[in-house]
């Protein structure tokens, strides 16, 4: 018999694999198709414990579907721009391009080294000209349809490094992550996406999505901040502007106290210039704009403008302030403050010594404004409040507006917390895009055929106060597509999680040269039908597919409204209770574990280690677990292999024999395992418990085979030893591959269709056992031959024959002698 040398046999198959093709996928009518797909990887240069466990889910799922007799399709590639090629260039002067194809053929070999099963004909990243065509070709798509535009955007900008910088570059209190200078912000004019044109949609059809986890829509429902209320148009005393303001509480309208804007608001700078408070609004401001995210726990702060804001309800003049809790994004930029109940204005109110009106009365709330501790943000019934007075608050907020209407100065109003997606970045290692623009014509969309508008390779990286691209005058000097004159280039590129809003749609048809895909394809292959990645892309990645393919629906170029039918995200890889990360050196490298024990080694263990959607800690002693498993039931196949040349699989009642009860028992164990596989990898992807009962198997078949004395029943073992190759297939691809050949099968394990268990082996063995009550038999009950004392002892009691004998008696003690007799005695 030969041992078990993972890189022999690992090596070989991956070979054989890719020649023989055996993952490649095609379309095919005829079969049902199944579209697995992992988050891709960003080539920062090795793959890390995240990706390993992200694709092995992935690939038992493709390779169960496989079996299970669907036309499969499991591609990968590259999300292949970003800023780290960028740093990386800046850094050590390595070409983006150069580093980053580097990082790719690195990773791909590691990807290729665990045997994953994809189809790697459908390879594609998302830096090459053949990729970024289309996305250009989408961009352009979007601005036909005006649902890509620009506007003047605040940007954060390090005035050391002379650069924007993203949110997550400024750290500290508003620093640069690099030279921690104090950041800016500047003005810029950025290109926007037109997301909340969908907002509503985003929101509703979450609610088919049936095969996402709750949490992952949760956090979109939160993302995209559906509210209802109104609009209520205010006029300033002094200057006569309108100033209107969003609010949830119409029905607060006479409990307003104050009128607080934000210092972004374009009234807030007019009306205190030349005041003693301008200076103060300024710095607001720039606070503000870098805050915003920690703006709940910030200190409230405001300062008085001395103008008063008319109520269109009751004519009253309120001081307007500028406060620091008003965003400038979000409804108006103005909220009308009402301090009795809404937390934020009760405490704004009480630092300023401003008003407190009670308008809501509801029981334990007192009703003059100075006694409230705190808000009262619940309902009740209006007070305080004119002719509403009495009315319960729920149907004051239709009144109120039904009012507000009437007088023309408010109305009915709906906000969403979603903003538009910026999608400009001040970056060489992206899509370019787009758009010429012409002293003449003005912005241009560069004309289809013209695409891609390639990036050049020189540029200047360290930054100089510009956009990269802005330093390659052979770039961005073009001559307008309309007049022919000369114009400039747009020296923007785009976000690149444009990039990975529509990958998983030109995997379809990675190689079309007539569009971003191919749509008979893509009606083919989509929706993904299983889609596996990490939580932390639960909004930005997830949203904008969802974004990306409805725009493509009611272009009439893809069949779906939704990209992804079943969404899993995976728990993390720890070591020692926490994150593995550069950071805390607590890196164990997915190579190293493949160079010492094999891919299937690695890949069972993580697969084992943990229900897939719970942290997983990482541990040696539970890999080398993982390798004597493998070990095991290698030794299984080859010692039985040569007993079964020539035998076939035993089927049920195909001879008519009997089986003996050692045969029936191994039959059971093996059924009940591949029943339970089946059902854990179908229904809830719990690969944990499906290898556990594999396991067991294994076990119960080192008891059949170690009976002393007993002579092997070929048939039934060569139908037991398949079934556990066939089972673990998904799970060990190339140990499993190997075992199939020993047992002198054809053909790749991998393209077998997976066995149907039998439901008469999961039968237990059944025996006749008399009942005693009080020393005599009074019944004879049928138990399992391995049936526990307390089954045993529940049939014995429940017997209707047994109970006559125990009525309006205690039973003292129920005596079970396993498989032989239950005695029961009373007092
Ligand atoms: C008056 C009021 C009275 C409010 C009351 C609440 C309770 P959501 O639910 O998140 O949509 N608001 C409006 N625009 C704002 C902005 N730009 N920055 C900060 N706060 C803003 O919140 C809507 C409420 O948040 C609005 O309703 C407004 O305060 C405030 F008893 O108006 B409310
Ligand atoms: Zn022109």
């Amino acid at each position: 018999t030969r041992s078990y040398e993972p890189s022999v046999i690992e090596a070989r198959w991956q070979q054989e694999w890719e020649a023989r093709g055996i993952y490649r996928a095609a379309e095919d009518p005829s079969r049902p198709k199944f579209y697995a797909l992992g988050m891709f990887p960003y080539p920062s240069g090795r793959l890390h414990m995240g990706h390993l466990r992200n694709y092995a889910l992935v690939d038992v799922v493709a390779r169960f579907a496989r079996m299970r007799g669907f036309n499969v399709l499991n591609p990968t590639g590259w999300d292949a721009f970003g800023l780290p090629a960028e740093n990386a260039a800046i850094q050590y002067g390595r070409h983006p391009a150069e580093w980053t194809y580097s990082n790719i053929a690195v990773m791909r070999d590691q990807l290729k080294r665990l045997g994953f099963s994809y189809d790697w004909g459908r390879e594609v990243a998302t830096s090459d000209p053949d990729y970024y065509r289309w996305t250009q070709w989408l961009f352009l798509l979007m601005y036909r349809k005006g649902l890509a535009y620009r506007a003047d955007a605040r940007v954060n900008w390090c005035p050391g490094c002379q650069t924007v910088l993203a949110n997550e570059q400024v750290v500290g209190d508003g620093e640069c992550w690099r030279c921690h200078s104090k950041v800016e912000q500047r003005r810029l004019r950025q290109w926007f996406l037109r997301i909340t044109a969908y907002a509503e949609r985003l929101l509703r059809d979450l609610d088919r999505l049936d095969g996402w986890p709750e949490r992952v829509k949760t956090m979109q429902r939160n993302w995209i901040g559906r509210s209802e209320g109104a609009e209520v148009r205010f006029r300033v005393q002094e200057t006569g502007d309108e100033l209107p303001v969003f609010t949830t509480r119409p029905d607060t309208l006479f409990g307003v106290t104050y009128m607080v804007i934000s210092p972004q608001h374009p009234l807030a700078s007019r009306l205190v210039a030349g005041g003693p408070y301008e200076q103060a609004v300024e710095e607001m401001a720039s606070a503000l704009a870098l805050r915003e995210h920690e703006l709940a726990e910030a200190e409230k702060v405001g300062v008085p403008t001395g103008a008063h804001a008319i109520n269109p309800i009751n004519g009253e003049a309120v001081p307007i302030w500028v406060g620091n809790y008003v965003v400038m994004g979000y409804g108006t930029g103005a909220v009308m403050g009402v301090p009795a109940h809404d937390q934020r204005d009760f405490e704004f109110a009480r630092k300023y010594g401003l008003p407190v009106r009670v308008v809501i009365a509801a029981e334990g709330v007192p009703l003059e404004g100075e006694r409230l501790e705190t808000a009262y943000e619940g309902p009740g019934v209006m007070v305080n409040s004119g002719p509403f007075d009495g009315m319960p608050s729920e149907e004051g907020k239709r009144a109120v507006i039904a009012e507000l209407e009437r007088r023309q100065a408010g109305r009915a109003s709906v906000q969403y917390r979603l903003r538009d997606w910026l999608i400009s970045r001040q970056r060489y290692w992206g899509c370019p895009i787009p758009i010429v623009y012409c002293d003449r014509c003005g912005e241009q969309p560069v004309p289809e055929e013209q695409l891609p508008v390639l990036l050049p390779r020189q540029v200047e990286f360290s930054p100089k106060g510009q956009a990269p691209l802005a330093t390659a005058p052979d770039f961005y000097h073009t001559t307008c597509p309309r007049c022919g004159g000369p114009a400039v280039r747009e020296v923007d590129t785009m976000d690149t999680f444009i990039d990975s809003s529509w990958y998983f749609l030109r995997f379809c048809s990675p190689t079309t040269q007539e569009g971003p895909f191919d749509p008979r394809a893509v009606r083919y292959w989509m929706p993904v039908d299983h889609y596996i990645g990490g939580i932390e892309h639960a909004v930005l990645h997830l949203l904008y597919s969802r974004f990306f393919m409805k725009v493509l629906y009611d272009e009439g170029l893809v069949s779906d409204v939704e990209p992804f039918r079943r969404l899993f995200t995976q728990g993390m890889v720890t070591l020692g209770g926490a994150a593995m990360s550069k950071s805390r050196g607590n890196v164990v490298d997915p190579d190293e574990v493949v160079s010492r024990y094999g891919a299937d080694t690695a890949r069972l263990f993580i697969l084992f280690a943990a229900p897939p959607d719970r942290d997983l800690e990482w541990s040696t002693a539970g890999v080398e677990g993982a390798q004597r498993f493998i070990q095991r039931v290698w030794r299984l196949v080859e010692s039985y292999a040569p007993v079964l040349a020539g035998v076939e699989p035993y089927r049920p009642g195909q001879d008519g024999a009997l089986l003996g009860p050692d045969e029936r028992e191994l039959r059971r164990a093996v059924h009940q395992a591949l029943k339970k596989v089946t059902a854990d990898c179908e229904e809830r992807l719990a690969f944990n418990t499906a290898i556990a009962a594999l396991m067991e198997a294994v076990n119960a078949f080192y008891r059949y085979k170690e009976r002393p004395g007993a002579e092997p029943h070929p048939a039934v073992v060569r139908e037991c030893l398949e079934i556990l190759v066939l089972a673990l297939a998904p799970f060990i691809p190339h140990a499993t591959e190997s075992m199939w050949e020993t047992l002198g099968r054809q053909g790749s394990v991998h393209q077998q269709p997976w066995p149907a268990y039998d439901p008469d082996a999961l039968q237990r063995e059944r025996v006749t056992v008399p009942v005693q009550v009080d020393g005599k038999v009074r019944d004879r009950i049928e138990l399992a031959v391995d049936a526990s004392d307390e089954e045993a002892r529940g049939a014995a009691l429940s017997s209707p024959r047994v109970q006559r004998w125990v009525q309006g008696r205690t039973v003292q003690q129920v005596i079970v002698v396993p498989g032989r007799l239950v005695s029961v005695v009373t007092r």
